[in-house]
This record gives C-alpha cells, sequence and structure tokens, in this order.
C-alpha cells in the first residue's frame, strides 16, 4: 500500500490522540459487531474540530484538482452528527482557498420539519437549483447517505458528490442473510446507482496499515478479521 498523504496521516494521529478511533466490541447500526468505532461526535474539542475540518477540506480540494469531485456551491451536512462537519469544512474551505470557495455556503436538514416561524426541513442555503456536496462522517451500508440524497432532491438541488471521513469499505448484506457470501460495496452500489462521486479521507485498508504503529496485536487480528468477513467484492 502506498503511504498516506500527509494531511491523511495528521488526520488519522488526530482520530487517534483523540480516541475517535476506537478498538473494543461496537454493535453497528448494520447489527454486525465491529472491533472498532470511529465515532466523528467526538471531534467536540477545538482542535480536533480543526484536524476534521481541515482533512475535509484537502481532500475536497485534493478531489477538484484531480476531477474526483465536481462543482458544488453549498456543502450539505446530514442532521446531526453532519451540521458540524459540513459547517466546519465550509468554512475551512474559505479559509484555504478564498477565491474559490470564499463564497460557498452551507446547510443541513431537520430531523423534524418546523412548522412555525421559517418553517421547513433546510436551515442554511436553499438548495434548489444548486449543486450540493454532501459532507458525512462514516459509510458502512450506505443507507443515511441515501436518505440525504433523497432530502436534497426533493428540496430541488442537484447532489454532484459525497465526502466521508471514512470508508468502512464493506459489503452490502446479502438478501439471504448469509454474510459469507461475497457483495459488492455500498459505496460502490451508491456511486453507481446515482451516478455520484464518493471520496473517503481514510479507509479501512488505511487504518490497518496505521494500526501497525499504535494498536496492540490483538486489535490488529481482530481488525484484520473483521476486514476478511466483511470486506466488499469491489
Ligand atoms: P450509512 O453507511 O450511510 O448507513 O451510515 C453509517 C452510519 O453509522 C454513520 O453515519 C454513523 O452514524 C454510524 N457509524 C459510525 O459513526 N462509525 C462507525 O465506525 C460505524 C458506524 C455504523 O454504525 O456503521
Amino acid at each position: 500500500m502506498s503511504a498516506l498523504a500527509p494531511y491523511k496521516n495528521d488526520f488519522l494521529k488526530a482520530s487517534i490522540d483523540g480516541a475517535i478511533l476506537k478498538f473494543g466490541s461496537f454493535e453497528l447500526k448494520s447489527k454486525r459487531v465491529s472491533p472498532y468505532f470511529f465515532n466523528a461526535g467526538d471531534f467536540y474539542r477545538a482542535d480536533l474540530l480543526r484536524a476534521i475540518s481541515t482533512a475535509y477540506a484537502k481532500a475536497i480540494i485534493e478531489a477538484r484538482q484531480n476531477g474526483t469531485l465536481g462543482e458544488f456551491d453549498i456543502v450539505f451536512g446530514p442532521a446531526y452528527k453532519g451540521i458540524p462537519l459540513a459547517t466546519a469544512a465550509t468554512d475551512k474551505l474559505a479559509e484555504l482557498q478564498p477565491e474559490t470557495y470564499g463564497k460557498i455556503c452551507y446547510s443541513f436538514d431537520r430531523k423534524e420539519a418546523k412548522d412555525h416561524g421559517e418553517g421547513g426541513n433546510i436551515v442554511g442555503a436553499p438548495l434548489k437549483g444548486k449543486r450540493v456536496l454532501i459532507v458525512d462522517d462514516v459509510i458502512t451500508a450506505g443507507t443515511a447517505k441515501r436518505e440525504a440524497i433523497a432530502k436534497i432532491r426533493k428540496e430541488g438541488g442537484i447532489v454532484t458528490g459525497i465526502v466521508v471521513a471514512l470508508d468502512r469499505m464493506e459489503k452490502l448484506p446479502s438478501p439471504d442473510g448469509d454474510d459469507s457470501k461475497p457483495m459488492p460495496s455500498a459505496l460502490g452500489e451508491i456511486r453507481k446507482e446515482y451516478n455520484i462521486p464518493i471520496v473517503a479521507i481514510l479507509t479501512l485498508d488505511d487504518i490497518i496499515a496505521g494500526m501497525k504503529n499504535f494498536a496492540s496485536e490483538e486489535d490488529i487480528k481482530r481488525t484484520e478479521e473483521y476486514r476478511k468477513n466483511y470486506k466488499a467484492s469491489d
């Protein structure tokens, strides 16, 4: 595996130092039991928030430069964990490249529609007719990403890409419940189905490569085992 870009390394280090990346036994939304968990809700300290917003902004700038991501007007953070991530990433993009990103906007959804005051489902920039980049924490099965795409489209926005902090590289659950069968990735299926690019700052492969420097033999073994069982076929 090639060496990680310096900004990815910095981000992995901040995730470990801030105990955002944890090892143990965690039940996921998918009900799979994982030996590791990445909790983006724990980037609540100023230095950590700065670390994650810098990583998103650099990943977005890099992906725009190499043509992976298209243009966008709005950075959208799905409620709740995506909200501070998208907001901080918007600010950091403007700081790093003011000429290109000085006037981009952010917005996010409400979990419950508001029926008084300004009302509606969206807070921040109106989405109608705008190109929208989704910024979210982790992709496992892709369910939350599909929901965000549907919400944005309902408001008349055009989703042009998704950026996540971590791609767990997991296969979709088999329709017959047999998780030992090879299955494609959630990420690949969303890419194909919606024809949009998805960029990840880190992948499970990056974490396993980085673990050699900081984790116990036992955690490395369990994480490699998990990858063997659940890694997607594509
Ligand atoms: P989807 O892949 O779109 O369903 O989203 C996975 C969601 O699971 C994330 O948005 C998180 O809320 C949560 N999650 C984590 O935060 N960290 C992990 O390491 C794993 C999960 C998870 O449950 O899969």
